[in-house]
């Protein structure tokens, strides 16, 4: 499998196993051993994905049944809204590390560059909020490098974050950020994000690269545009005798932009992790390159209650 070198100097594998809204336990618990032997190597998950123990279960099953070494796969999870304080960094990341049943983290992400007062998964009201002057991310970016210099975590990084605030961080922090995981397909290149994240020594993590059609219907607008619907899509995977799906995950591996599309279904993992042998040449990269549309599938709204302190605006430092 294609790996990215990090900043830190550790291989991230270029495709792994979303693990958002995986949340029927045994589903998830033989998708992540059925991931396994099929080749996975990378598994995506976050303390507010509230699944962290069953994925670690199957991952130390794993492990026990000798099917892998711990060694041999690359585990990263975020740093929720709630404990964006420098002290409430490493407790977090504690506990994530508890429920996976692991000792350390390849990968801990800033998950949203949005801070709530303790406690708050999600916001239900404007004084969940932490506005983000009262918080500044260079604070929680402190806690973070501790988490790297006790061993806890071996490379750090950044979830949802734009160039101003890439730029931001890189005014104090010490250790720069190895990765930033955004949003990320043919509808939505993020050109100049990735320009600054290449140029900087950033790996690109592209999430819902198939479109995240399992979103809870709140966070899912009627007559959202289908990627694996799109007609140039499913012209190139004829071609190539591949699945839509194939097509927009190879797309990413192939411009060195590692991928973790969600699935608990053992045919579409199979699938999805197969796309690495799709080859797409140069007239089908054009191609996808001209379906760029700047369209979000999540588009960050359900942290803009007014009062909050967040609009879309100061989210995505975009007009
Ligand atoms: P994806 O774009 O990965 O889409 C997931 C959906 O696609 C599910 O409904 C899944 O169903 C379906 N699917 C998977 N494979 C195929 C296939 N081959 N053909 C057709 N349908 C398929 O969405 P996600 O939003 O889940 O993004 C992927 C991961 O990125 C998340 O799980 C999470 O780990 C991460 N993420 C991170 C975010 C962040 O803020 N940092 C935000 C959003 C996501 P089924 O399971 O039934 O196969
Ligand atoms: C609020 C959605 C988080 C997915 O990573």
């Amino acid at each position: 499998m294609k790996t990215y070198k990090l900043s830190s100097g550790y291989e991230m594998p270029l495709f792994g196993l979303g693990t958002w809204k995986a949340v029927q336990e045994d589903e998830l618990y033989n998708a992540v051993r059925e991931a396994i032997t099929i080749g996975y190597r990378h598994f995506d998950c976050a303390k507010i994905y509230a699944n962290e123990a069953v994925v670690g279960k199957a991952l130390n099953d794993a492990f026990r049944a000798n099917e892998v070494k711990r060694e041999e796969i690359f585990v990263t999870s975020k740093l929720w809204n709630d404990s964006h304080a420098q002290g409430d960094v490493i407790p977090a990341l504690q506990s994530t590390l508890r429920d996976l049943g692991l000792d350390y983290l390849d990968l801990y992400l800033i998950h949203w560059p949005v801070c709530f007062k303790k406690g708050t998964e999600f916001p239900t009201s404007t004084d969940d909020f932490i506005p983000p002057e009262n918080l500044p991310i260079s604070q929680t970016w402190q806690g973070m490098e501790k988490a790297v210099g006790q061993g806890l975590a071996k490379s750090i990084g950044v979830s949802n974050f734009s160039i101003k605030k890439l730029k931001e961080l890189d005014k104090t922090s010490k250790i720069k950020p190895a990765n930033n995981q955004v949003e990320l397909h043919p509808y939505l290149q993020q050109k100049e994000l990735s320009e600054y994240c290449n140029a900087n020594n950033i790996a690109l993590t592209a999430y819902s690269p198939l479109g995240s059609m399992d979103r809870p219907s709140s966070l899912k607008p009627e007559n959202e545009p289908s990627l694996l619907e799109d007609a140039v899509i499913a012209r190139i995977a004829q071609k190539h005798n591949a699945t839509p799906a194939q097509v927009l995950i190879k797309w990413h591996i192939q411009r060195g932009v590692a991928v973790i599309p969600k699935s608990t279904n053992f045919n579409r993992l199979k699938e999805n992790h197969d796309a690495q042998f799709v080859g797409l040449d140069e007239p089908d990269m054009k191609k996808i390159a001209s379906l760029e549309r700047n369209f979000r599938y999540l588009t960050g709204s359900f942290f803009t209650q007014p009062g909050s302190g967040y609009t879309l605006e100061n989210i995505w430092d975009e007009v």
